[in-house]
């Protein structure tokens, strides 16, 4: 017990914050598109240009927003007009840094950018199933032949629900923090 604590406190006491820019020099992608995050540890997206999003999905269904056990993260849509002098940021912050948050942009007009490959994972696991390289060549159409092989199927298994939970804390603390979350740099 004593030493979870203290494990919170010193997270807590080095929480950073992990800056990401969204649609940089008008690119469909997040950048960078995938990130280590301690607990604690912030996420903050810059949106820089045209009109994006970062919407929590999951593995199993990349590009569809996670609607189960309760609604994702979702910053909704962040439109910046050509001539913007300031830009939309948005952020929340880690929970359980041992389980990973899927997420892509939900913009389709006039093209689906999470089939571009504009998705961003925090935590992906670096080896076996569920690395970001799989995410993201299922948001591509993995199942399209190429990049199948080993790439798990479109309709996996759920989550445990180790992380529903955790996934629904996150939510939580975004809800706390939701009145401050949008700010104007
Ligand atoms: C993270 O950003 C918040 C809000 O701007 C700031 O108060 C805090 O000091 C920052 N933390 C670090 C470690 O830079
Ligand atoms: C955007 O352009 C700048 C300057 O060329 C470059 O440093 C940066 O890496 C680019 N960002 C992306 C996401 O391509
Ligand atoms: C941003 O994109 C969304 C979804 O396509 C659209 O509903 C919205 O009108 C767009 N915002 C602007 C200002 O174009
Ligand atoms: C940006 O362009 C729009 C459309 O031309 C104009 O209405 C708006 O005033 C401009 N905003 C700035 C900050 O220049
Ligand atoms: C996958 O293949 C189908 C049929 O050829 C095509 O319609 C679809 O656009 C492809 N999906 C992607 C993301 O390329
Ligand atoms: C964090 O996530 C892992 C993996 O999903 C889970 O096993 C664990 O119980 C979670 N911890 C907390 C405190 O929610
Ligand atoms: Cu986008």
């Amino acid at each position: 017990m004593l030493f979870f604590a203290l494990a919170t406190l010193v997270s807590a006491v080095s929480a950073a914050n992990i800056s990401v820019k969204v649609g940089d020099n008008g690119t469909l992608a997040f950048d960078p598109p995938s990130v280590t995050a301690a607990q604690g540890d912030t996420i903050v997206f810059q949106f820089l240009a045209k009109n994006h999003s970062v919407t929590q999905s999951t593995f199993a269904a990349p590009c569809a927003v996670m609607t189960t056990p309760m609604a994702g993260i979702d910053s909704g849509f962040q439109f910046v007009a050509a001539n913007a002098t300031q830009i939309p940021q948005y952020s929340f912050t880690v929970n359980n840094a041992t389980s990973p948050l899927w997420f892509f942009c939900a913009q389709t007009n006039p093209v689906s950018h999470c089939a571009k490959g504009m998705v961003f994972a925090v935590n992906a696991p670096t080896t076996g199933a569920k690395t970001f390289s799989a995410f993201q060549a299922a948001a591509m159409g993995a199942s399209n032949a190429s990049v199948s092989g080993s790439a798990p199927a479109a309709s996996g298994t759920p989550p445990p629900s180790g992380a529903l939970m955790t996934r629904a804390s996150v939510v939580g603390v975004l809800a706390v923090a939701a009145a401050g979350a949008f700010t104007l740099l």
